[in-house]
């Protein structure tokens, strides 16, 4: 595959194409990193064959025809929020929370209760911020799911929620995030990020926690010794520029602390918020990006392509992109995409859907946990 993909960049070499652009696909093939400069080029000029080759290349050398999947749930405690980004479809402010909903604890216990049984390894917990749950009350919150189920990986709280909690229990980041993880926490999902460039920030999601306090954030989790992931809502009003100097701050933390799991990007929706004259982007546009991450990131083993909000059959897409992660079955526990427009109304898949639509495209799926150990390789046609 390699071999051929590189004789086809020969071919490119005599057919005219793009210097720069054929200088990017030499250095992926030596395994060196391209530049900012380098990752701006592609997204003005690399088309979406060239960047697909590249990108399935970069994948397949890290994980050969892997897949990976997980089976989990999500607890969404409020979607009660001080904040008011503008592209949030979810969102309800405290004097209009009888429209919103408010899980009590008892509620929240009861969702985990539900998967007695069940071979779930990971619940993902994420939410608005909610100006009365507090610090303790998700320290106990993760206690109590600890205490019944030890073995299930509880990975929760975006760095927005975690920005807040902490001001106001007066804790340093460093303090507030060892309390957590005494508790039983033990990742960070990658939301909040959005785009991290105050030109952008500022027009979409002014009054939350900026670039340098995500990134804090993030790199105290992994000083502690926790991983995270890493998002980026893309498609609204951003530039390539904003993309590429996202990404950029992100691979720099990365080179310095290694703690991050995968880079997610996230397609912004546009169905009932303060951002729905923008149209979305096209599944083209999707395409590229993803495969230009894969190119930029090298540091970043994993990409994941998040199937609630782009769809499955766009993320089945995404496998000849360069991505090699689907996160995971999900069991209709979200309803951030759903509210925003997204074709998933109520995202729900059993591994044998997810084993279907990797295999459909060639690839071997991989069962794994929260942080890449595999559990099962699906082989030949094996159900799920
Ligand atoms: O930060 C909100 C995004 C994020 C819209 O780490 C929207 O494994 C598109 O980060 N259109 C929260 N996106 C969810 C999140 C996440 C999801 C799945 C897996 C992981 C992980 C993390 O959702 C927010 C924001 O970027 N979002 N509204 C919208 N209208
Ligand atoms: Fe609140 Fe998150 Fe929605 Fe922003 S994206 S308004 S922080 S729930």
């Amino acid at each position: 595959m390699t071999t051929e993909i590189f004789n086809l960049a020969d071919i490119l070499k005599q057919s005219g194409l793009d210097k720069g652009l054929l200088q990017i696909a030499e250095k992926v093939k030596n395994k060196e990193r391209i530049t900012e400069a380098e990752g701006l080029l592609l997204f003005e000029k690399g088309e979406l064959g060239f960047l697909g080759a590249l990108a399935n290349h970069v994948a397949q050398s890290l994980h050969h025809n892997k897949v990976y999947f997980n089976r989990n749930f999500h607890i969404e405690p409020t979607n009660v929020c001080v904040f008011t980004c503008n592209f949030c479809s979810y969102s309800r402010l405290y004097k209009h929370r009888d429209d919103g909903w408010e899980l009590s604890m008892e509620q929240m216990l009861d969702m985990v209760r539900k998967y007695d049984g069940q071979p779930v390894t990971e619940v993902h917990i994420v939410g608005g911020v909610h100006p009365k749950m507090n610090l303790d009350f998700f320290c106990e919150l993760i206690q109590k799911i600890k205490a019944h189920r030890p073995g299930l990986h509880i990975k929760g709280f975006t760095a927005v929620e975690l920005d807040y909690m902490f001001r106001k229990a007066k804790l340093s980041v460093e303090e507030g995030m060892q309390k957590l993880k005494e508790a039983g926490l033990q990742s960070l999902p990658g939301g909040g990020a959005e785009i991290f460039h105050p030109e952008v920030r500022m027009e979409i999601c002014a009054d939350k926690v900026d670039a340098d306090g995500w990134l804090l954030i993030h790199e105290t989790a992994h000083k502690l010794g926790m991983h995270s992931n890493a998002t980026m809502l893309y498609g609204h009003v951003e530039k390539y520029e904003h993309r590429i100097d996202h990404m950029s701050r992100l691979r720099n933390l990365q080179d310095k602390t290694g703690g991050f799991n995968c880079f997610i990007p996230l397609k912004f929706r546009n169905k009932d918020n303060d951002m729905s004259h923008i149209p979305e982007a096209s599944v083209v546009e999707d395409l590229r990006l993803y495969a230009i991450s894969r190119i930029f990131m090298d540091n970043f083993r994993n990409l994941k392509a998040y199937w609630p909000m782009l769809g499955r059959q766009s993320a089945q897409l995404t496998l000849a992109f360069g991505v090699n992660d689907l996160d995971g079955t999900i069991d209709d526990t979200t309803k951030i995409y759903s509210m925003a427009g997204s074709e998933e109304q109520t995202p729900s898949m059993s591994t044998e859907n997810l084993c279907d639509l990797i295999t459909a495209v060639g690839k071997i799926p991989v069962e794994r946990d929260t942080l890449y150990n595999e559990i099962k390789v699906y082989q030949d046609k094996e159900l799920a």
